[in-house]
C-alpha cells in the first residue's frame, strides 16, 4: 500500500470547543491541503512550530526560496512514492497536477488565463485590508514559544512592529468597507456562471477558488464568529459569500 504524502503545516492554539482540524489556519496550507482531498490524495499532516520551520524544512532536502525574507515555508509536502519534497503552495499544485495526471485538475479545461487574472485582482486587495485588521489576532493564538519569532519575522516583513501594522478608527472601517468591496465583486462574478454554482469556476472548485478560500477561512479560523470581518463576510449576499466560506472549508 503506498504511504500518504505528508502535510507540513503550522499549527495555532486551539479555543475552548475546537478540534485539531482548526489548528490549520494558514491560506497557503489551505490551498495545499484542499487540493489533496479534492484529488484524492491521502495525506497525513505534520505540525510545525514557526520557530522551527526553517530547521524542520530544511532537513528535508528541499532547496530554501531564492527570493522573499523566509528561505522555508509551509506548505513543504514529502511524497514517499517519488521519494521527493517540494515547498510552496504553486510549486507543489504543479507537481501533483503533472505527478497525479489522473486525478481530478484544478485548472479546468482553458481557464488558466483567467483564473490568473482573477488571482492577481483579488489577492492584493483581500491581503491589503486583512493584514490590518486580523494580524494581532494572529500573534495571539500563536504557539507560546514561537511568538518572539513571530513578531521578529513579521515585523521584518512589514518593516514594522505588528502593532503598528494594525488599524484602528476610520482607517479600519475603509479597510473593512474595502474587504466587502471585494467579496461583492467576487459574488457578482460568481453571478455569471448562473444560479447557485459553487465555485468561482462553476460546478468544480478550481485554483482560483484556493486562493481566495484559503483567505476567507482564514479570516474564519482565526478571528473566531465576532471578528470585524467575519461579520462583513456574513452580510455579503444575504448569507451567500458566508456559505461559499463554509462550503469551502469543508474541502481542505
Ligand atoms: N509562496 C508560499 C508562501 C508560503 C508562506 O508564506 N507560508 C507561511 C505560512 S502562511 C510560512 O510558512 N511562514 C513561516 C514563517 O513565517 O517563518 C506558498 O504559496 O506556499
Amino acid at each position: 500500500m503506498t504511504e500518504p504524502i505528508v502535510l507540513y503545516d503550522i499549527p495555532r492554539i486551539l479555543r475552548d470547543g475546537e478540534t485539531e482540524a482548526d489548528m490549520s489556519w494558514s491560506p497557503n496550507v489551505y490551498k495545499t491541503s484542499a487540493a489533496l482531498n479534492i484529488k484524492g490524495l491521502p495525506f497525513k499532516r505534520v505540525w510545525v512550530d514557526f520557530k522551527d520551520v526553517a530547521g524542520v524544512l530544511s532537513k528535508l532536502g528541499v532547496p530554501p526560496h531564492k527570493t522573499g525574507n523566509l528561505q522555508y515555508t509551509c506548505p513543504t509536502i514529502y511524497d514517499p512514492a517519488t521519494k521527493r519534497a517540494i515547498m510552496d503552495s504553486q510549486e507543489i499544485l504543479t507537481y501533483l497536477e503533472e505527478q497525479y495526471p489522473e486525478k481530478p485538475s484544478l485548472f479546468p479545461a482553458h481557464t488558466r488565463a483567467l483564473q490568473v487574472a482573477f488571482i492577481d485582482n483579488i489577492l492584493p486587495r483581500l491581503l491589503m485590508n486583512v493584514a490590518p485588521t486580523l494580524t494581532l489576532d494572529l500573534y495571539g493564538l500563536v504557539i507560546e514559544e514561537s511568538r518572539p519569532y513571530f513578531r521578529e519575522a513579521r515585523a521584518r516583513d512589514f518593516g514594522i512592529p505588528i502593532e503598528q501594522v494594525m488599524s484602528h478608527g476610520d482607517a479600519r472601517a475603509k479597510n473593512l468597507s474595502a474587504f466587502q468591496s471585494v467579496l461583492e465583486d467576487v459574488l457578482k462574478w460568481m453571478a455569471a456562471n448562473g444560479e447557485g454554482a459553487p465555485y468561482v469556476t462553476g460546478d468544480v472548485p478550481s485554483n482560483a477558488d484556493l486562493y481566495f478560500a484559503g483567505v476567507l477561512v482564514f479570516i474564519k479560523r482565526i478571528g473566531g464568529k465576532d471578528h470585524d470581518l467575519i461579520k462583513v463576510i456574513s452580510t455579503v449576499g444575504n448569507g451567500r459569500m458566508l456559505k461559499y466560506v463554509e462550503d469551502t472549508e469543508r474541502l481542505a
